[in-house]
């Protein structure tokens, strides 16, 4: 049975072995991370308004450190993305705790159209708000997506511009920034360039609203040089910030296994066996009071075989948030 301490023990493993890749040049931080690091800083003053994007299933995690230290709040919201892959009570918590700090938080997910429409909505509000407060005339509003690689930036900023564009009525071609399950895909903010020390939008500008025009700038996911902390590490790997095979994926799988067994989360699904007559049995039971037809019976059957794994993942990551309550994060 696996304890708190055996939890701790693998931690620091993975932690020794993130140092190491990381004093290997092998680490995150490459020549993109730290060329994209000192850009992002050196716009931030110039945007209206700063998206920090994070992990809904580690939103204090997955803060962004550039942004620790950034003191105009009222210029910044705080969106965690992928509320599909936390717990929604969690979540709520969240909002509370960031309403509580004075920042301006949102959930959603970046993959339903409803969510990114709330969002888009939330968006507009609060510059029409800023633009109020500040009499700001500006034809223009600018805002630059922040966060850590992997977050959904990319994801999020093609969603609010698919959606928001329309409302918009821009006439131009439908843009796109490139999204990948693996971190580190955004190398540059390329909506900006710089011609005799001033910034210039360039080709990708996406926007979404109109009067005034609302641009989104999406920028590459920024991580510190070097992480210490055998926590934080450990979640970076986990949800995906922190490239595979940086950690050996025996130790990674072991901690993921120790997070299961001390939640007690694993009981849930001892119903899963891997007999595949009792995995039957089990769908068979949930579906008959439900479905009259044979037909349908067997399409329902199909159905579910398709996604019981994806509803197991989805649980197993739902056990992040609650467990990661009990440590120092
Ligand atoms: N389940 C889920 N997956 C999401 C969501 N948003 C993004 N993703 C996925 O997360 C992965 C990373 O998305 P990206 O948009 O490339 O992330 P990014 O923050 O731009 O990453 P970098 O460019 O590396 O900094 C992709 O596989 C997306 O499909 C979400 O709301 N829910
Ligand atoms: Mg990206």
């Amino acid at each position: 049975m696996a304890t708190a301490s055996t939890a701790s023990r693998i931690t620091r493993k993975i932690v020794i072995a993130v140092k190491k890749a990381a004093s290997r040049n092998k680490g995150w931080y490459d020549f993109h991370m730290a060329a994209a690091s000192g850009a992002i800083a050196q716009r931030l003053p110039l945007v209206d308004l700063v998206a920090e994007i994070r992990d809904a299933r580690i939103p204090l995690s997955s803060e962004n450190e550039l942004l620790r230290d950034f003191p105009a709040l009222s210029k910044r919201i705080v969106v965690m993305n992928k509320i599909d892959l936390a717990d929604q009570t969690q979540v709520k918590g969240w909002m509370r705790y960031f309403e509580q700090q004075n920042c301006i938080p949102y959930g959603v997910n970046s993959h339903n159209k409803d969510s990114v429409k709330g969002l888009l909505n939330f968006i507009q509000a609060q510059v029409r708000g800023l633009c109020k407060a500040n009499h700001h005339a500006s034809e223009t509003i600018t805002i630059m997506l922040v966060g850590i690689p992997n977050v959904g930036k990319s994801a999020l900023a093609n969603s609010l511009h698919q959606m928001g564009r329309i409302s918009a009525a821009e006439k131009g071609r439908l843009k796109h920034a490139t999204v990948s399950p693996q971190p580190g895909e955004t190398k540059d903010i390329s909506s900006f360039k710089q011609y005799n020390g001033v910034f210039h939008a360039q080709h990708l500008h996406l926007q979404i609203g109109s009067h005034p025009n609302i641009y989104l700038l999406d920028t590459p996911g920024i991580l510190p040089r070097m992480i210490h902390d055998a926590e934080l590490c450990s979640k970076l790997v986990l949800t995906g910030a922190i490239r595979d095979g940086l950690i050996e994926q025996k130790e990674l799988a072991r901690y993921f296994l120790t997070i299961l067994n001390l939640s007690d989360q694993y009981k849930k699904w001892a119903k899963f066996s891997t007999n595949e007559d009792r995995l039957l049995s089990f769908i068979e039971h949930k579906v008959e009071d439900s479905i009259s037809s044979k037909l349908e019976m067997r399409q329902k059957k199909q159905h579910m075989m398709d996604h019981t794994q994806d509803l197991i993942v989805n649980d197993v990551r739902g056990t992040l948030i609650p467990f990661h309550a009990l440590m120092v994060i």
